[in-house]
């Protein structure tokens, strides 16, 4: 009897894990992960190229001049080509996060022939006059004042005559690494 029992039990025991064959879904599930490798491609077409809007555009009248400085003390502009009789209308942008007092930027833009490292070592200690020092605004012909991280400001200007200018930021020590020309044809 007692193996009569014994088999019975087995048996149920058997079709226990019967019973539990429906947790056998499981390979379901891994075939289930086969389909994630598609949504993957849809992100390969992500990389969207977004045309950069040019710095300097010229309508026949005025010249609009994006100028960037950022946190590296750099200009986005080297040279800033205007043609002869134009309005130049020029906005400073700080690109950068640093405020104005560790990372200031300015635009000034120097008569030719100013001596452009005498005018930045004067401009050290014209901080009350936003780095434009008072014995030397004659050289100036057009400046911005001085903008922190996130500000922007902007200027207008008739074009000086035809030639080569030097600009720089005057800001303390920056003038080596922050110029560039502004050529009229
Ligand atoms: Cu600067």
């Amino acid at each position: 009897m007692r193996y009569v029992v014994v088999t019975m039990s087995l048996a149920l025991c058997f079709g226990c894990s019967k019973g539990e064959a429906p947790k056998e879904p499981a390979p379901t599930k891994t075939e289930a992960k086969k389909p994630d490798p598609k949504p993957a491609p849809k992100v390969a077409p992500k990389p969207a190229p977004k045309p950069a809007a040019p710095a300097v555009k010229d309508d026949g009248k005025v010249v609009t001049v994006a100028l960037t400085g950022n946190d590296q003390m750099k200009y986005n502009l080297s040279e800033i080509n205007v043609a002869a009789g134009r309005t130049v209308k020029l906005t400073l942008t700080h690109s950068g996060k640093l405020p104005l007092a560790a990372m200031g930027h300015n635009f000034v833009l120097l008569k030719a022939g100013t001596d452009v490292q005498a005018f930045a070592a004067k401009a050290v200690s014209a901080a009350a006059t936003a780095y434009i020092p008072a014995s030397e605004k004659g050289s100036v012909l057009a400046s911005t004042k001085v903008v922190g991280g996130g500000e922007s400001v902007t200027i207008e200007f008739a074009a000086p005559a035809a030639g080569s200018y030097d600009y720089i930021c005057s800001f303390p020590g920056h003038y080596a690494m922050m110029r560039g020309k502004l050529v009229v044809k």
